[in-house]
């Protein structure tokens, strides 16, 4: 066979060959079998220095005319198998719209915030504001100025975090809050409630974090007395655990509220008649509260002469606790989805 009839067998199988071809790989495999380094089409060309000069020539022109023609053909299939594959592509990555979406996991209040935000909207019908205080409080706010002088047992009852600054702590209860509501307002008579993390030096236990939320709540005016004091938290008690609540008050001390009481309810589980729940005794604690120390209403602005206010203390955790019969509060702060999820 001539060198020129090789020519033409190597232009037919090159076609060949490339009309099998379908993806890029395939292809760039056909380059170099062909126009690589070791490619038939560059050996033919380079074939010419081998022949006899008067056939150069014809076979430099039919090579030529051989390289241009598998060079224009190699174009168009890369054209054709580039948009073959973007097709595939998008094919693969097409969205069926009509198939159902993936439901976006949608999160969820946690339940602390749920309580929270129930409990604000209880007291927001009776008129009480949401008022946010800071978490690092100075000890005069959180302490002196709630008549919890230095050195007062009642430090005690809170185990601090300080600072390494001198008079900065971690807040152990809400209650500076307040100070700083009533000297905002006075002598305007005053409603709020205040929401908010708190800290305490303690021993997590199934019943206490070192960090947990509180909401307190103030209301100062003029004739301010243990029967509203006693009407809101009955009112409290049954918008949240159910309109036939039965509440009793039992006597207790704050350094921040002269009378103090403890406010109970039935139990919801037994409704009175003693449980596991209860401990037997039919009543389950939701809250402290009292009457303003004289004291401590001066501190904040207010003339205890002519001004008098309650004020209240409770747990959001322990309300939730009670509402879903939750027993171990350590639930609250594990970020454990089986139990998040459940609210
Ligand atoms: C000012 C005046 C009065 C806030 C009060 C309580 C009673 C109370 C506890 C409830 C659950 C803390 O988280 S808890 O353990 N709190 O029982 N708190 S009266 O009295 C104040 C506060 C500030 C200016």
């Amino acid at each position: 066979m001539s060198q020129l009839e090789e020519l033409e067998r190597l232009r037919e199988t090159a076609l060949e060959r490339l009309r099998q071809v379908s993806t890029s790989e395939e292809l760039e495999a056909w380059r170099i079998a062909y126009f690589g380094k070791k490619g038939a089409v560059t050996q033919a060309l380079k074939a010419i220095g081998s022949l006899p000069p008067e056939e150069r020539p014809e076979y430099g022109r039919v090579s030529n005319e051989v390289k241009l023609a598998l060079q224009a053909a190699y174009e168009a299939k890369e054209r054709e198998v580039r948009e073959a594959e973007l097709a595939r592509a998008l094919q693969a990555r097409a969205v069926d719209v009509t198939l159902p979406g993936r439901p976006p996991a949608a999160g969820r209040l946690h339940p602390t915030t749920q309580t929270l935000r129930q409990i604000a909207h209880i007291f927001a019908q009776m008129g009480f504001q949401v008022y946010l205080a800071r978490d690092v409080e100075l000890d005069l706010y959180n302490f002196e100025l709630l008549n919890i002088p230095p050195h007062h047992p009642a430090r005690d009852m809170w185990d601090t975090f300080y600072t390494t600054r001198e008079g900065v702590l971690l807040r152990t209860h809400t209650s500076p809050g307040q100070i700083h509501a009533m000297r905002e307002h006075a002598p305007e008579p005053l409603r709020v409630i205040l929401p908010g993390r708190c800290h305490r030096y303690e021993q997590v236990t199934a019943r206490s974090e070192s960090m947990f939320y509180q909401v307190e709540g103030l209301a100062v005016g003029r004739h301010i007395t243990m029967a509203d004091l006693k009407g809101t938290m009955v009112n409290f008690a049954r918008q949240m655990f159910g309109p036939d609540r039965r509440v009793r008050f039992r006597c207790s001390y704050f350094p921040f509220t002269e009378p103090s009481v403890e406010v109970d309810m039935d139990c919801i589980l037994c409704g009175g008649k003693g449980c596991r729940l209860c401990k037997g005794t039919g009543w389950l604690e939701i809250a402290g509260a009292g009457m303003v120390h004289p004291t401590v209403l001066q501190n904040g602005g207010y003339d205890p002469r002519v001004f008098s206010g309650f004020a209240f203390g409770m747990g959001p955790e322990r309300i939730a606790m009670l509402r879903h019969r939750i027993e171990d509060i350590r639930y609250f702060y594990t970020n454990d989805l089986r139990f998040l999820q459940q609210f």
